[in-house]
Formats: C-alpha cells, structure tokens, sequence
C-alpha cells in the first residue's frame, strides 16, 4: 500500500476532506455510517447519523480518470447503502437499494468501485435506503471532481463546499424527528447553525469559488452581501462562459448543486445566508399566535397573578426576542436566538455565516469582527 499525502484543495467549514491510500493505481476510500453526536452550535448537540463520526460525511475529492474503490461498513441499527449522486457510474454501484444492490445489512461492508469519466464537477453522496429516515438524520455528504489539467479560468485561491440542510428537532430535544416533511425548525450549512458556523477567510483580492449542495425537501436562495458573483456552474456541470452569469443570489434547487465565483475586492465583514426568512432562525415554534399589534397589558397583569415570571411578546414584532435571547435560560440543550456582534445582536442563526475579507491576513485563522472605516 502506498501511502501519498492527499492533495485536497476543498475547504468544507466545519468538515474536512476524505483521505484516501492508493492501491495498485486506485483510490481507496473508507466511510463508515454510525449513529453519531454533532454539534450544531456550542451547548446544541443532536443525535444523528453520519459518516466517519460526522455529518455532512467527509468531502470525497477526485479528479477526472481516477479508478475509484470506496469500501462502506454499516454501523448502523438499520440497513443502509449509498448512492453517487450525479456520479456517472455502472448500473450495479449506483446504490438504489432493491434495484441496484441488496441493502448492507448491519456490520457488514460492501465495496463500491467504478472509474470517474466525467469532466470537473460538485456532485453529492447520500443513503439510499430508507432515505426519509437516514437523510433525515445526516446520512449525506459532498463529492467533487476535480479537472486532470485545469485551466486558468477554472483556478481559484479559496474553494468553499457547503451542503445545505434541514431538520426537525422538537424544543428540548436533540434527536431529529424524520416523519417531519416540511415543518423544519433547523437549517443549516454543513450541519451547524450560527454562531457554530465557521466564517469563511479570504484574503483581498483572491478569487474565490463556494459550492453549494442541497439534499433537504426546500429549495434555498442563497444570497451574498457584498459582491455581485459569477454563477459558473448549475447541476455539477459549468457553464460555458457565454453561459455564466452575475447574481447576487443564487438557488439551489433540491437533489441539485451550484457553484458561484468572485474576486475578493471588498474588505469587510459580509453575510452569506438563504434569503428565506425561517431559514436562518433556529428551534422556532410554529403553533404561536400572531400578536402583532395586539394590546397585552390587561391579560399580562391578569397572568401575571398565576405566573409572576410571565411576559408578554410579540406585539411589536419578534426583534426583542432576540435580544432576549442570550439572557433567558431555554429548556435543556436549546440554543438561544441571537448571537453577538460587534453592533450588538445578531439576528440571524440557521443558514447563516460571514464570509471575512481582509487585506493583510498572515493565515486563515478568525480576524475578528471588521474594523470598519468609512463611518465618521
Ligand atoms: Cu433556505
């Protein structure tokens, strides 16, 4: 066995790239779905299943003509296979249990091994057995191709992944719930939420590509501050660049991956989020009342006589929330809303992180908050 230290180039926050040995001219790869705990955010730890101790799974990174071995042991209570999503492959790896394969029973390893013939591209891997559940609680993970001999437009100096997620985990709890199919309460890039989320570090003036993966039941608007960027590639393929264009939003539409590209020409402290509103909240109940513009002081005084701790909220809409947030004690293992910054409270949690770009960075570890200058 010949050990090559890998030369990954993805940087997936929060997760890591897959390392592999070569063995006689092929690509070994060895992922392992168990039961595992990942933390959302510091103190919100949720019970899910991964692959090698985390979810999303290790980013598998190739390059095309590469012969392919990935061996998967079952660590699960149930049976589990994987799918390649977007991978073109022969008909027996394609991992649709019942169709393609016998499920991998638990404790047992099978052997999926095909050549990779397509050009570069962002792809997905995922569960295909009892996919409601096991996708559900994490099962999923990020597969991209790199090209043999790239060109100068296709090089870049900071090259993000991030797959997209949503889960139902009721207040209190920390064990998703799979029968949930639309009433999420948790969304997330690379299973975490904000504050938990890693920024993204560039320097100025590099280029920039983030890629984006999506196996939740919603599509997401992922929108960018700062930047108009360069959508170069829809469904794993780039576009020609007759084809590309600029956004300042981009959607990732369900079972499906984008990638966007900028120059890194603007300091500063910028969100990168799903511009659906729910989706960067956290652990939100929906069977509340609306009391927008309702006047609470009689009834709160009334409550007030059984339960003295008793608040009142909502009337002028739900900002105060999170500025109570970091305050109020929720029930055990909830994250509070809001988290700090340097003007106060940030609102935004769920689908949410910063990308950070700086002049002068020596590494990339976190600057810190941006020190703003053009405000007198
Ligand atoms: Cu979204």
């Amino acid at each position: 066995m010949q050990k090559i230290p890998a030369p990954f180039s993805i940087i997936t926050p929060n997760s890591h790239s897959l390392n592999w040995t070569m063995e006689a001219g092929v690509k070994v790869f060895r992922l392992t779905a168990e039961p595992i705990k990942r933390e959302f955010a510091p103190g919100f730890v949720v019970n899910c299943w991964g692959y090698n101790g985390q979810t999303p799974g290790p980013t598998i990174e190739v390059v095309e003509g590469d012969r392919v071995r990935i061996f998967v042991t079952n660590h699960l209570p149930e049976p589990t296979t994987i799918h390649w999503h977007g991978i073109l492959l022969p008909s027996d790896m394609d991992g649709v249990t019942g169709l393609n394969q016998a499920p991998i029973q638990p404790g047992e390893t099978f052997k999926y091994e095909f050549t990779i013939r397509q050009s570069a591209s962002t792809h997905m891997y995922h569960s295909h057995y009892d996919e409601m559940t096991q996708i559900a609680m994490g099962l999923m993970g990020l597969f991209i191709i790199h090209p043999k001999n790239p060109i100068e437009e296709e090089k870049v100096d900071r090259d993000f992944a991030i797959m997209l997620h949503e889960w139902a985990i009721p207040i209190g709890a920390a064990t998703p719930n799979p029968m949930v199919m639309l009433d999420f309460n948790y969304f997330t890039f690379n299973s975490t939420v904000w504050p938990g989320t890693e920024p993204l570090i560039v320097k100025k003036g590099q280029k920039v590509r983030i890629r984006f993966a999506n196996l939740s039941m919603n599509s997401h608007p992922i929108h960018l501050h700062g930047y108009e960027f360069t959508v170069v590639a829809l469904g794993g393929k780039r576009l020609k660049p007759s084809a590309q264009y600029e956004a300042v939003t981009v959607n990732v539409p369900v079972g499906d991956t984008r990638e966007i590209e900028f120059i890194a020409n603007n300091p500063g402290d910028w969100a990168l989020h799903c511009h659906k509103s729910h989706h960067v909240m956290n652990g939100m109940e929906h069977e509340i009342p609306n009391m927008i513009g309702v006047q609470q002081e009689t009834i709160e005084k009334q409550i007030k006589k059984i339960l003295p701790d008793y608040m009142s909220m909502g009337t002028n809409g739900m900002g105060e929330m999170f500025n109570m947030g970091h305050s109020m004690k929720g029930p055990p293992n909830y994250l509070p809303l809001g988290s700090p910054g340097p003007f106060g409270t940030i609102e935004m949690s769920g689908m949410f992180t910063v990308v950070k770009v700086r002049e002068n960075l020596s590494d990339y570890k976190d600057p810190g908050w941006y020190q703003s200058t053009s405000r007198p």
